[in-house]
């Protein structure tokens, strides 16, 4: 198939998720065209059967803000026509999805059909979404995809819920890939951040208010007056200085570490004993998954999607948004009881590998061939 994966390109879950779904179904054979502003971040070699087409934004005195739909739009019309893509897969709803119903309509009086599969990622509905700016535009781009999915079965309900909404829609998880995200022998590294043996407790994420990291550098402060350990974030954004200042604040700058943005994620969750995810909200928790799959457990809070990834008192614990006390009880007894640390770490890896890549990719090939069958039987029907 020639398939055309429209994401934003940055580090966060729906980007990583739709590069690495485009480098799978490449992996098979299929021809697959990435269309976006910049190359994702994940997309950071050269792979046979990939190609990246940047959307070039023009710069011009009277548009105080770009018309970036409009050229996605063009781009996509141009890209689909002389690369003669069977199907279009868009990630997050706001703006994609709405511009794929734009290009499907500009294609269709030159006489080509091209079907769109939606994929919704979570704050495209729970957060932004929601929001009068954006949600008749979200929900009519949703009823006019040719197939929907969401990540979870949380954003299903949470999707169905919001919206008046007239179409299927499949849950199709997110994945790992099995050979990229398993527990690496980084000792030395270990050590030049735990030079004492110190447990180490892991976070990762985009710094938005809605990830929490407050929550996590409290409960470590509360682990840390029972236990030995150093703490390390991953990833930057809008808080990522307003935690730097509480770090100071509370005097835990030596045992804090903030890495920033990194590629090879893997390599630091190598050296982890437990991973922390106290989010207000997540339709799936990309992060913790990956975490599991390199053998990390996970203290999360009960929201949105992690039920459905994070197994209680199996692969970690799940707690109320905002229980810092909870959060930080739990690590205290799971990291000071080796045996029980040990078990779920087990755990944590094998229920990561029911999310494995190649079980996730057959669903997406699956229902892009559903898809497309439907599309060109209709189409025949109306010619
Ligand atoms: O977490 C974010 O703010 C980034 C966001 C995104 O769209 O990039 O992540 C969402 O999609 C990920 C991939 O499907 C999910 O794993 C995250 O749980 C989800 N984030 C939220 O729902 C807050």
């Amino acid at each position: 198939m020639k398939i055309g994966i429209v994401c934003y390109p940055t580090f966060g879950g729906s980007g990583v998720i739709a590069t690495e779904l485009g480098k799978g179904l490449a992996s098979l054979g299929h021809q697959v065209h990435f269309i976006t502003y910049k190359r994702p971040a994940r997309l950071n070699a050269f792979y046979e059967n990939i190609t990246y087409h940047e959307v070039n934004t023009l710069q011009y005195p009277l548009f105080e803000y770009t018309p970036y739909e409009s050229e996605l739009a063009s781009k996509l019309v141009d890209v689909v026509t002389y690369e003669k893509l069977d199907i279009l897969h868009v990630h997050y709803a706001i703006p994609h999805a709405a511009v794929a119903y734009m290009t499907k309509q500009i294609l269709k009086t030159k006489g080509i059909y091209i079907p769109v599969v939606t994929t919704l990622h979570g704050t495209d509905i729970t957060l932004v979404g929601t929001n009068k700016a954006f949600a008749s535009v979200v929900e009519f781009s949703i009823n006019n995809s040719d197939a929907v999915t969401t990540v979870s079965k949380s954003l299903r309900k949470d999707t169905l819920d919001t919206f008046d909404i007239k179409q299927d829609i499949e849950v199709i998880y997110n994945f790992i890939d099995p050979d990229r995200f398993k527990r690496l022998n980084k000792d030395h590294f270990r050590k030049a951040i735990a030079p004492n043996g110190e447990k180490i407790i892991i976070h990762t994420s985009n710094f938005r208010k809605v990830k929490r990291v407050d929550d996590a550098i409290k409960a470590f402060a509360k682990i840390r007056a029972k236990l030995d350990c150093k703490l390390i974030l991953i990833g930057d954004g809008p808080e990522r200085q307003v935690m730097e200042e509480f770090c100071r604040q509370i005097g835990l700058c030596d045992e804090i570490r903030f890495l920033g943005k990194q590629d090879a994620v893997e390599e630091i969750l190598a050296i982890g004993d437990l991973f922390i995810l106290p989010s207000e909200n997540e339709s799936f928790g990309l992060a913790a998954l990956e975490a599991m799959a390199c053998e990390l457990p996970v203290i999360s809070t009960n929201i949105g999607g992690l039920p459905e990834v994070n197994t209680e008192g199996e692969t970690g614990y799940l707690l109320d948004v905002g229980d810092v006390d909870g959060m930080a009880n739990k690590a205290i007894s799971l990291l000071s009881d080796p045996a029980l640390l040990a078990q779920m770490k087990k755990n944590a890896y094998k229920r990561s590998q029911e999310f494995k890549l190649d079980k996730i990719l057959e669903k997406y090939v699956s229902l892009y061939e559903q898809v497309i069958q439907k599309a060109s039987s209709e189409n025949m029907v109306s010619v």
